[in-house]
């Protein structure tokens, strides 16, 4: 068992030393090879306190990058605080960044000094996500750039943007004004889960201007976070055909952007016009998120629509499909090939259509039960672990009579965010191989505000951070560390549900 660590997620190695490095105004910072983006971060952190920490080329703070600390891998770090320097040193800039947030932390618990300490540090895997769901619900941008900063904080290093969905779409895209004009924008929103018949009669809406979404990817990049775009095809798709009817499989049937919550039979057509519009939007998507990958949905696409549209069925027989239902897979392995010749890695939720007749890159995410990855897995699919028992944040975190409205009939308790077994038990090594990591889902058909998203979202997030960079494998330690990890919350005004007597 690890001892308690005064940083969440806990480090591999932690030891503490005697006393503690004074910080002031005078305090030095040697910028090393390749530190210059970190120490730029740290500085962000240590001004609010008075901090200025001016560059000095016998400066006790040292922060580089050293090649050579190969052990450390893409992410890892090294971070030794004595009480006359402080040394953070990894192998690639992305450690640096890591080692800065835990300084942070340590901040967070003593702005005046840092306790002495021995760290060494690196993550259990590669990809740590979190999903927001801006479609249901839309985020202001200043939210969406805190949640980055708190993912920072917890050395989570995706943000998974979900930005179009059947009841908005938030992305402007050239020669498509009507996306975001008629697509992010709704009569009203349903009241209750799916299949409810009570509405709010309040317009909701609003989309991202391209210049706010190109800050955020460089605002999360100085932070160590990708942010990953993902674009719902061929379902899901409700707000843009709402603003483009053409696009659908009865061209001249108009819809509204959905009010409902659930799942839609109308979904994209199959026609070429269709694809070349995904093909066109993906392309800006492209442009604006430089994130090697692009997530194009795929789940949860009823097929119904396709059996009896013109358009589809003469698509099924040109290309020699067996029945409708193929077209689900063919779509996504289309746009799927239009991202590998553009050098990117889609990304697809679990239904994409069937593992066997996707490009073998396509990454997927395991959003039912853990056993549904196991086809993607044998297909030599990476994936990434996202069943909706142990990541699913719209679901209430206790069944506590208080708690915060989310997705009804069911709870994810934090103990659930943060034993998921990783990877899934029974899988064999090669299976075991392809699991990059693990990622919370936000979606936000029950989060109506930024206040109530950051309570699902705190404490679990810690949790699933305990897990994917430390290896979750220390309930009771992880909940020590964690009841003061909540002042640090506490003090960045994170809301969050209270740890309180029982965790
Ligand atoms: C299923 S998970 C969905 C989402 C909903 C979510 C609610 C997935 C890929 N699709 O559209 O928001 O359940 O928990």
């Amino acid at each position: 068992m690890r001892s308690t660590s005064v940083i969440v997620p806990p480090p591999r190695r932690l030891v503490r030393l005697p006393g503690a490095f004074p910080l002031g105004a005078g305090t030095a910072v040697r910028v090393g090879s390749g530190a210059t983006q970190a120490v730029d971060l740290l500085r962000g952190y240590l001004a609010p306190y008075g901090v200025p920490l001016p560059d000095s080329p016998d400066g006790r703070v040292v922060l580089a990058v050293n090649p050579a600390l190969a052990y450390l891998g893409a992410e890892g770090y090294e971070l030794r605080v004595d009480q006359d320097n402080v040394r953070l040193r990894a192998a690639a800039a992305a450690g640096l960044l890591h080692g800065v947030q835990s300084l942070r932390q340590l901040l967070l618990a003593d702005p005046s000094s840092l306790p002495c300490l021995d760290v060494v540090d690196t993550p259990a895997f590669p990809w740590r996500g979190a999903m927001l769901d801006v479609a249901r619900h839309f985020m202001p941008i200043d939210f969406v750039r805190r949640f980055v900063d708190l993912l920072a904080l917890h050395k989570l290093n995706v943000l998974h943007l979900h930005l179009t969905d059947d009841q908005g779409w938030r992305m402007p895209v050239p020669g498509y004004p009507r996306l975001t004009e008629v697509g992010g924008w709704r009569t009203e929103s349903m009241i209750g889960p799916a299949g409810s018949t009570s509405f709010d009669a309040n317009p909701h809406g609003g989309a991202y201007t391209t210049r706010e979404l190109r800050d955020l990817v460089a605002y999360a990049a100085d932070r160590g976070v990708t942010v990953m775009p993902e674009i719902e095809m061929p379902g899901h798709a409700r707000a843009a055909l709402a603003a483009y009817p053409h696009l659908g499989n009865f061209p001249d049937r108009h819809l509204p952007v959905w009010t409902s919550w659930g799942v839609s039979d109308e979904v994209f057509g199959v026609q070429e016009s269709t694809m070349d519009f995904c093909r066109a939007v993906l392309t800006e998507v492209m442009d604006v998120f430089p994130s090697q990958h692009i997530h194009i949905g795929g789940d949860e696409c009823p097929t119904t629509e396709w059996h009896t549209s013109p358009l589809a069925l003469s698509r099924v027989r040109s290309e020699g499909l067996p029945d409708p239902d193929a077209l689900h897979p063919w779509f996504l392995g289309r746009i799927s090939e239009f991202l590998l010749a553009n050098g990117r890695t889609p990304v697809c939720w679990d239904e994409g259509g069937g593992a066997a007749s996707l490009p073998p890159e396509t990454t997927v995410m395991v959003w039912r039960d853990p056993a549904h990855g196991l086809d993607a897995a044998r297909h030599g699919h990476p994936v990434i672990m996202t069943p909706w028992r142990s990541t699913y944040l719209d679901y209430p975190q206790t069944d506590a009579a208080d708690e915060l409205a989310g997705q009804p009939a069911g709870v994810v308790t934090l103990h659930d965010v943060y034993t998921q077994p990783l990877p899934p038990p029974g899988w064999s090594e090669a299976e075991a191989a392809l699991v990059q990591g693990t990622q919370a889902q936000l979606w936000t058909e029950f989060v109506p505000n930024p206040s109530h998203a950051e309570y699902l979202a705190f404490p679990r997030l810690c949790a699933l951070a305990g897990n994917a960079w430390s290896g979750g494998d220390d309930w009771p330690g992880f909940l020590t560390d964690l009841r003061r990890h909540e002042h640090h919350l506490a003090a960045l005004s994170v809301r969050h549900r209270p740890l309180g007597a029982a965790g």
